[in-house]
């Protein structure tokens, strides 16, 4: 008898919606110490992670997600040296960063051992940069890294799960006040901030709280098919340099599937229903 498997997400259920993906097979299904994990192959975008039942990342659209988050900001700071991803266990941005010459050290602040050694196994093609001499994985509260470390980062990127339970604290103005000042002088943060079609009151917040801290606040989209919504906000604070003045004629070639000079530009071009959101 054939079966089918449907892999229900019900991360807005609240909201009255829900996403379904056919699933082939279940790999690993584990209640770590911090939440349940899966990882399972699905029919069209291969293998997944699933934390507390909501699609993390997949083989198949990974890339739009970690290029995104990573690309734009290294490629505003001029010189980015040293990098801090918080959260982002699978590895998929620490692989992203590394392919940028100037960065001489990528830390890794991910809460979840279980997370770092399901995705070292499951997940080659996203981990396969946490080896790299360059990075370093710390297992801890990013919250806390955070507040431990002052002026050492040129660029933070808080890569986390969405605004609940362990994460609930990496979203809002005390952790942007600690994230402040954990960077250099010219540093830059970014963090991966929800969607603002079916969630409008959470990007909100979480701009105008990036706002009251940083000097240059910018909002910019990515077309992520697994995230609820498809259309992905991302915040950027910054100190100094602007995303949307960079000088995009200067932006050496990278091996990228999403992320073009062109599109560093065009992200930050945001429909108006959007601009209504965060009242710009
Ligand atoms: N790279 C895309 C995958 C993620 S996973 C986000 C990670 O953040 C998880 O592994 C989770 O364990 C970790 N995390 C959550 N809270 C903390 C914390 N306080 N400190 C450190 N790490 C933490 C992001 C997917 C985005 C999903 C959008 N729907």
């Amino acid at each position: 008898m054939a079966m089918d498997m449907w892999l229900k997400e019900m991360q807005l259920e609240g909201e009255g919606v829900a996403m379904s993906y056919k699933i082939k097979e279940t790999l690993l299904r584990k209640q770590t110490q911090y939440q349940d994990m899966a990882i399972v192959d699905s029919e069209v975008f291969g293998r997944m992670l699933i934390l507390d039942g909501i699609v993390q990342t997949t083989i198949k659209d990974e890339f739009v997600y970690h290029e995104m988050i990573s690309h734009i900001p290294l490629f505003t700071h001029p010189n980015p040296k040293k990098v801090l991803v918080v959260g982002g266990g699978d590895g998929g941005a620490i692989r992203e960063i590394l392919k940028h010459k100037s960065v001489e050290k990528a830390v890794l602040c991910e809460i979840d051992k279980d997370v770092v050694d399901a995705c070292k196994k499951y997940l080659p093609e996203i981990s396969c940069a946490l080896d790299d001499p360059r990075c370093e994985v710390f297992i801890g509260d990013g919250i806390k890294y955070v507040k431990e470390h002052k002026n050492e980062f040129d660029v933070i990127i808080v890569d986390s799960t969405d605004p609940f339970s362990i994460a609930e604290g990496l979203f809002g103005g005390n952790f942007y006040k600690d994230i402040y000042e954990a960077l250099t002088e010219d540093g830059i943060f970014v963090a991966q901030t929800e969607t603002p079609f079916f969630l409008p009151d959470t990007v909100r917040k979480v701009f105008s709280d990036a706002k009251a801290i940083f000097p240059v606040t910018k909002l910019f989209m990515a077309a992520i098919p697994t995230y609820p919504g498809g259309y992905w906000s991302f915040t950027v604070g910054s100190k100094k340099y602007d995303p949307t003045q960079v000088d995009i004629t200067k932006i050496p070639e990278m091996d990228t599937k999403y992320y073009t000079p062109e599109i560093h530009k065009a992200c930050f071009v945001l429909p108006k229903y959007i601009k209504e959101v965060i009242g710009e």
